[in-house]
């Protein structure tokens, strides 16, 4: 636990995890999004702020650093720092840093747990029976083998390749798009998601979000995908587009889905809610104590790290070097 340092502001820009908010109250003086409860005491206080706690999904716009002159850090509590414009941190000199790696397993543990609940239907196997439909209607349409299939990675990272190494406990074949094909690893890389989509029989998104990646999955890459494909998201909403893939699964254009993530998070679509071969759940590739307790402890170490002078311990790529 680092020393008490009450004269510290530090702003949260989001809901903090029950696991890191003691560790900062403990250090920090910390104002719980004070910027969006109470404008009038958020300008007061603005010109103090050294420090931000975010978490994956928070946003911190040009205009919020622009507010706070004696900003320093933002420590984001996710992997994901698609919602922070490091551009305008870097401006000012602003550190960002996010909490990688720690959280590969879980994701990829989620990814495959998705692709299987997707393939073998187990949530509507799960209300089938509860349902009493067994002993009604007698057994369950057949679903879709997973093991052996054509697994395309959308994204080829930390997490991609955890989720690659996994498949390949299932004898799935591997293939994956990503910026530029990435040396040293045993999978086929494609240059396009279309390309990836056509010879896929999964497809599963792991690419961060943001700019460079937003709508990447369109209609067409849908269809290349085809109708025996099922899509899996465990990136950012962002990536998808999400009145495609609705249209795509409404038609047929596509076997099914199961989605970590949406585009407006946490509202659902109810065309989606509608659809019962799809699988939803709420946002949780990292959302084990286990996980969560280490991505917390390596965002406060790194607030602590900068106000103790010492380096930075998981700043983002942008900022090394
Ligand atoms: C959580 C995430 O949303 O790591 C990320 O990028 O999306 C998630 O782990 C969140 O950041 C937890 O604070």
């Amino acid at each position: 636990m680092s020393a008490v340092t009450p004269d510290i502001d530090v702003l949260a820009v989001a809901r903090l995890s029950p696991l890191l908010a003691p560790q900062l109250a403990a250090a920090y003086t910390v104002h719980d999004r004070l910027h969006e409860t109470d404008p009038a005491a958020f300008a007061a206080v603005a010109p103090r702020i050294r420090g931000i706690a975010a978490s994956g999904d928070s946003k911190v716009d040009v205009e919020l650093i622009a507010r706070l002159p004696a900003l320093e850090i933002i420590s984001v509590m996710g992997v994901g720092y698609d919602g922070i414009d490091v551009a305008a941190a870097k401006v000012r000199g602003v550190q960002v840093t996010h909490t990688p790696n720690v959280l590969n397993d879980d994701v990829a543990d989620l990814a495959i747990g998705l692709m299987l609940c997707a393939a073998r239907q187990l949530p509507a196997a799960d209300r089938y029976v509860r349902a009493g439909q067994w002993a009604a209607s007698g057994p369950m349409p057949l679903a879709r083998k997973m093991s052996g299939a054509r697994l395309g990675l959308v994204g080829m990272g930390r997490i991609g390749q955890a989720i690659a190494h996994r498949a390949a406990a299932f004898g799935m074949s591997i293939a994956y798009t990503a910026r530029s094909a990435r040396a040293g690893l045993p999978y086929r890389y494609l240059p396009t998601a279309k390309a990836l989509a056509q010879e896929s029989d999964y497809l599963v998104v792991i690419t961060p979000g943001g700019a460079g990646t937003r709508k990447l999955i369109d209609a067409e890459v849908l269809a290349a995908l085809g109708s025996k494909g099922i899509l899996v998201n465990v990136a950012r909403g962002s990536v998808v587009d999400e009145a495609a893939l609705i249209d795509a699964l409404e038609r047929g254009v596509i076997a099914g889905a199961a989605l970590d993530v949406f585009e407006n998070e946490p509202h659902v679509p109810e065309r989606l809610l509608a659809l019962p071969h799809v699988v939803l759940v709420p946002h949780i590739g990292s959302a084990t104590a286990q996980t969560r307790q280490a991505m917390a402890d390596l965002a406060a170490a790194n607030l602590a790290a900068h106000f103790a002078g010492r380096p930075l311990l998981t700043p983002v790529p942008e900022m090394q070097g």
